[in-house]
C-alpha cells in the first residue's frame, strides 16, 4: 500500500485533523565552513548564553554548579560517566548545559494557554515552538471530541486510567519508557505494567542500543560495556565507531584526551570526519582554551553508511592471515574461533573494499596498529546500532576484540556509548519486553506481582498492534514516541485508535497533540528539582553508561506547585488502581528508600543498595566478563560469531540515508537551527549529500529535492529538502532525526534486535520539478 501523500504542501498528510509532523515552512538555509574544534571558549559562552536566555542569571549558576556534583543531580545530558571516585561540580559541557537549561526554564505552559490554543493550532507551531513555551504546571485532559486541553485534578486523571485498565484487556495496555525516568521509577514502572499483567513495555532502548544489548549478551553473556571510565588513561588504541562524540557525547572527549596524554592512538570510522574527532579544547581546562586543542583522531575512515561489517572482515582477515592474534587467549576463552577463521577465507577483498568504501591497504594498515596495541577499546554508537544487521556488526566487534583478547583487563574492552542518562539503568531494574524466570519469582517474592512470563511487544512491535487496533491504552513514563519512532504517519494512525493515551512529560512535544480518543497530560518533576515527599526530600538513582549506580538530588524549585515526581504519579496510578495490594503503592511514595529496597530484592547486584548509593562514587554493579570474565553464554565460553556481508545492492533508490542529529537537539527536543559544527545555519530539513553526487544530478546547495524510500508495502514520500554538500563518500546521504522519521518503513528493523534502522534507509532523491506517485 501507498501511502496517501499530498505533495507540495506544507503537511505531509492530514489525520485526525492533526498534523503529525513538525512544520518546516520559514527555514533559511545558510552555510559555512565546518568548525575545526570542538568545546573551547564557544562552547562555554553557548552553554551560558542558553542558560541565560532559559532560566537567569542565578538559575544558571546554580544548575552549573550542581550538575553532577555530589549533593546535586545527575546531568540529563547522557551517561557518560563522571570521573571514578571523584564526582566534582562543573563536569558540564554545552549540551548538558543545554540539556538542564530548557528543564530549568521560567517560561510555563499554563491552562490558559490550553484555553487559548486548540490541539490543531499547536499541530501547526514547529517542535523548537513547542519546547520554548516552558514547563508544564498541572494535569490536563482532551476529552473525546474536544479540540482543547482542560485541567483535570490528579484524583480524577487516576480514576480516568483506572477505568480503562479495568476495561481493557491486560495486553491491550503498553506502557513505554524514555529514558531519563530513574530507577525508582523505572522499577515501579515496570512492576506496574506486570501488575496489570502485560510485559508490554516498549522502550527507547528498543530504537537505541538494542542491538548492542543483544549481541553482547549472546556472545559475551553480558548486554553492557565491559570497560570503566579509568580503562581509556590505559588503552593503547580506542575505536570510535558510529559516533559523534563531539555533539552527543562531548565529556568522552576528555577520556579521549587523557588516553591521548598517555601516548594511546585514537582512530574515527565514520561516513563523517566529525569535528568533536578532529581537535578538543576543555572547557574546564580555561588555560588550554585559548591554544590550539587537542588532535583526537590520529586516524579516520571514511566508511559507507553500513560497511562497517565489510571493514571489520578485513581487519580480522588481515589480522588472522599475519598472525597478529592471541591463541592462548583464544583457545582458552573462546568457541567457534576455528569456523569464524574459515569463513573469513571466503570473504573476497574485492567486496570488502566495494561494501566498506576503503581500500585493502587502508584496512591493512588499521589492522597493523591494531596489531601493535596491547589494549584496545572499541566504542560505538547508533552508527552501528541502526541497521539491518546492526546484531551482527555488534559481534563483528566482539569478533575483533575476542582475536587480541581484548577482554576482562584494565585498558580494554567493549564501550558501548549509552545515550539517555539512565536508560541503562531502567533495563537493569527491569523495563524489558522479556522477563527472565528468576526475575518472575523473585519480584512475586518481593511485591506479590504474578507478572506474565511471556513476551510483550516492543515499540515497533506497539505500533504495529496499534495500527491492527489491538492496543487500547498506551502510557508513556517521558519521551516522545510519535517524534521519536520510525514511521511517523503509522504512529500516528496507531496513537489515534488508542481509547486513552497518557504521556508524563515535563515539556511540551508533539506525542501531546496526536492523542487516542481522549488523552492526559500528567507533568511530571524534572531532574534539577528538589522532591519533597513525607519523610523529607528524597534523592533518586541512576545508572551511567559504565555500570556506576549514584544518587542524583533535585536543587531547584518546582516549576509548578502542582506537579509531582514520576514515582508519586505511578504509585497515584497503581494505588487507584490496585487499594487493595498488600504491597502499599501509596506508602512507597512516602519515602524512596522503601523502592530501593525493593529493587535490592529483585535485582541482583543491588546489595546494601540505600548504604552504598549514597557514597559520593556510587558503586559498581558486578560485570561478569570485566570483574572476572567469566562467560555467561551458552557455551560457558565468549562466542566468536559468522555473519554474512548483507546484500546491498538487492534494494530499490539510488542512496542509502542515515538521520542524524544535529548540534543543537536532544533527541526530539530540538534547542535551535544550527549544527555549528557541520557548518549548516538555519535550517533543518535539509539532504548533506557528496558534491560528486549533486554534479551528476544538476544539485546545487540549496536546490530542493524530494525524497523517496523503498519498502515492501509501498513508498514513503517526503518533499521539500534542500541540499547541501559535505564530506560523505559517494551514494551516502544524511538527513536529521526526527523530520525524516516518516521516510523508515516500520517494518524496516535490525535482525534479531527488531531497531528501526535509522541508519541506513534506501531511498531515491529526486530533484523537484517532478512528482512521484508510485515506484
Ligand atoms: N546533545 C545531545 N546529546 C545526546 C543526544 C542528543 O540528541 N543530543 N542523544 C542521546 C542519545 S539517546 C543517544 S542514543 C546518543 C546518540 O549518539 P550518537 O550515536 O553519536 O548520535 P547520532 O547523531 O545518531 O550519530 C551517529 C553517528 O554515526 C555515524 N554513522 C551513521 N551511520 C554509520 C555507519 O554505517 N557506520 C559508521 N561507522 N558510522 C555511522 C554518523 O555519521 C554519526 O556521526 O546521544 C545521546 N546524547
Ligand atoms: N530517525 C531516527 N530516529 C531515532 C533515532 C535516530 O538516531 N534516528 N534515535 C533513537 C534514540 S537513540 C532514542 S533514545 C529515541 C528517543 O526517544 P524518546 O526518549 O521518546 O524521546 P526524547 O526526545 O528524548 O523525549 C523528549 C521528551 O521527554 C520529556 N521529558 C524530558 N525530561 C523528562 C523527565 O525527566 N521526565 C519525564 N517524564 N519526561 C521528560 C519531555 O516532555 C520531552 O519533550 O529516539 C530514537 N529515534
Ligand atoms: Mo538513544
Amino acid at each position: 500500500m501507498a501511502l496517501s501523500v499530498c505533495l507540495f504542501t506544507n503537511f505531509d498528510m492530514v489525520l485526525r485533523d492533526v498534523y503529525p509532523l513538525t512544520p518546516w515552512k520559514g527555514e533559511r538555509l545558510r552555510v559555512k565552513p565546518p568548525k575545526e574544534v570542538a568545546a573551547g571558549l564557544r562552547g562555554v559562552t553557548e552553554s551560558f548564553k542558553i542558560g541565560l536566555a532559559e532560566s537567569g542569571l542565578i538559575g544558571t549558576i546554580r544548575t552549573m554548579r550542581t550538575v553532577n556534583d555530589f549533593s546535586g543531580f545527575d546531568c540529563p545530558g547522557c551517561a557518560w560517566p563522571d570521573p571514578d571516585g571523584h564526582r566534582s561540580g562543573f563536569e558540564f559541557c554545552e549540551n548538558g548545559a543545554k540539556a538542564f537549561a530548557t528543564e530549568a526554564t521560567k517560561k510555563r505552559v499554563t491552562r490558559s494557554f490550553f484555553e487559548k490554543n486548540s490541539v490543531e493550532d499547536l499541530s501547526r507551531k514547529s517542535d523548537i515552538w513547542l519546547d520554548k513555551q516552558g514547563r508544564l504546571t498541572e494535569p490536563m485532559i482532551l476529552r473525546e471530541g474536544e479540540i482543547h486541553y482542560q485541567p483535570i485534578s490528579w484524583a480524577d486523571a487516576f480514576r480516568e486510567i483506572n477505568s480503562q485498565i479495568e476495561s481493557a484487556e491486560p495486553h491491550e495496555c503498553a506502557l513505554y519508557t524514555s529514558g531519563r525516568a530513574s530507577n525508582e521509577a523505572a522499577f515501579l514502572w515496570a512492576s506496574l505494567a506486570r501488575r496489570i499483567g502485560t510485559n508490554n513495555l516498549p522502550d527507547c532502548s528498543n530504537m537505541c542500543h538494542e542491538s548492542s544489548g543483544y549481541g553482547l549478551s549472546r556472545a559475551i553473556g553480558i548486554g553492557k560495556g565491559t570497560v570503566r571510565l579509568s580503562c581509556f588513561e590505559k588503552a593503547d588504541l580506542v575505536i570510535v565507531m558510529g559516533q559523534n562524540p563531539g555533539t552527543n557525547h562531548p565529556r568522552m572527549l576528555s577520556a579521549l584526551v587523557e588516553c591521548k596524554r598517555n601516548g594511546g592512538s585514537v582512530v574515527s570510522i565514520n561516513p563523517l570526519e566529525e569535528t568533536g574527532m578532529k581537535r578538543f579544547k576543555h572547557p574546564q581546562e580555561l588555560i588550554r582554551l585559548l591554544g590550539k586543542g587537542t588532535q583526537i583522531a590520529d586516524d579516520h575512515f571514511s566508511v559507507n553508511i553500513g560497511g562497517d561489517a565489510a571493514l571489520l572482515k578485513g581487519v580480522c582477515k588481515r589480522l588472522i592471515e599475519t598472525d597478529s592474534i592471541d591463541s592462548e587467549y583464544i583457545d582458552r576463552e573462546t568457541v567457534g574461533y576455528e569456523s569464524f577463521r574459515d569463513s573469513l577465507v571466503d570473504v573476497d577483498w574485492s567486496e570488502i573494499e566495494v561494501q566498506s568504501g576503503i581500500s585493502r591497504t587502508e584496512i591493512e594498515g588499521l589492522a597493523d596498529s591494531i596489531a601493535k596495541a596491547r589494549n584496545m577499546i572499541v566504542c560505538w554508537a547508533m552508527g552501528v546500532t541502526q541497521h539491518k544487521n546492526s546484531v551482527a556488526v555488534v559481534q563483528e566487534i566482539v569478533n575483533l576484540l575476542l582475536l587480541g583478547g581484548h577482554f576482562g583487563r584494565p585498558g580494554a574492552g567493549a564501550c558501548p556509548v549509552r545515550g539517555h542518562s539512565n536508560v541503562q539503568g531502567d533495563r537493569t531494574v527491569g523495563i524489558n519486553h522479556h522477563v527472565s524466570q528468576e526475575y518472575v519469582e523473585r519480584l512475586h517474592c518481593a511485591t506479590g506481582i504474578d507478572s506474565p512470563i511471556q513476551p510483550g511487544l516492543d515499540s515497533v512491535e506497539t505500533v504495529k498492534a496499534m495500527c491492527n487496533g489491538d492496543i487500547k491504552m498506551f502510557m508513556a513514563l517521558g519521551g516522545n514516541f510519535l517524534s521519536a519512532m520510525s514511521d511517523t504517519h503509522k504512529v500516528a494512525e496507531g496513537l489515534a485508535r488508542c481509547d486513552l493515551t497518557v504521556q508524563i512529560s515535563t515539556k511540551l512535544n508533539r506525542s501531546h497533540l496526536v492523542t487516542g480518543k481522549s488523552a492526559l497530560i500528567l507533568p511530571c518533576l524534572g531532574r534539577t528539582e528538589i522532591d519533597v515527599q513525607k519523610a523529607g526530600a528524597q534523592f533518586v538513582s541512576v545508572e551511567n553508561s559504565m555500570g556506576v549506580v549514584h544518587s542524583s538530588r533535585g536543587v531547584l524549585r518546582p516549576a509548578s506547585k502542582s506537579l509531582r515526581s514520576e514515582v508519586s504519579i505511578i504509585c497515584g496510578i497503581a494505588q487507584e488502581a490496585f487499594p487493595e495490594d498488600k504491597l502499599g503503592w501509596g506508602n512507597l511514595v512516602e519515602d524512596y528508600s522503601r523502592i530501593r529496597s525493593l529493587i535490592e530484592q529483585v535485582i541482583p547486584g543491588f546489595e546494601d543498595y540505600e548504604e552504598r548509593v549514597i557514597k559520593k562514587e556510587g558503586f559498581y554493579l558486578p560485570n561478569s566478563v570485566r570483574d572476572a570474565t567469566s562467560w555467561d553464554t551458552a557455551s560457558g565460553k565468549a562466542e566468536f560469531n559468522v555473519h554474512q556481508l548483507p546484500d546491498l545492492n538487492s534494494s530499490k533508490g539510488n542512496f542509502t540515508m542515515m538521520t542524524v542529529r544535529s548540534h543543537d537537539q536532544y533527541n526530539t527536543t530540538i534547542y535551535g537551527m544550527d549544527d555549528r559544527y557541520r557548518g549548516i545555519y538555519g535550517a533543518r530539513r535539509i539532504v548533506m549529500m557528496n558534491s560528486a553526487d549533486m554534479k551528476d544530478m544538476s544539485l546545487k546547495e540549496g536546490s530542493m529535492v524530494t525524497i523517496v524510500s523503498h519498502w515492501d508495502d509501498g513508498i514513503r514520500e517526503a518533499v521539500d529538502w534542500k541540499v547541501v554538500a559535505i564530506e560523505i563518500p559517494r551514494g551516502n546521504v544524511s538527513t536529521y532525526f526526527p523530520e525524516a522519521n516518516s521516510l523508515i518503513p516500520l517494518g524496516s528493523t535490525a535482525d534479531g534486535s527488531n531497531t528501526p534502522t535509522s541508519k541506513s534507509v534506501r531511498v531515491s532523491i529526486v530533484k523537484q520539478d517532478r512528482i512521484i506517485t508510485e515506484v
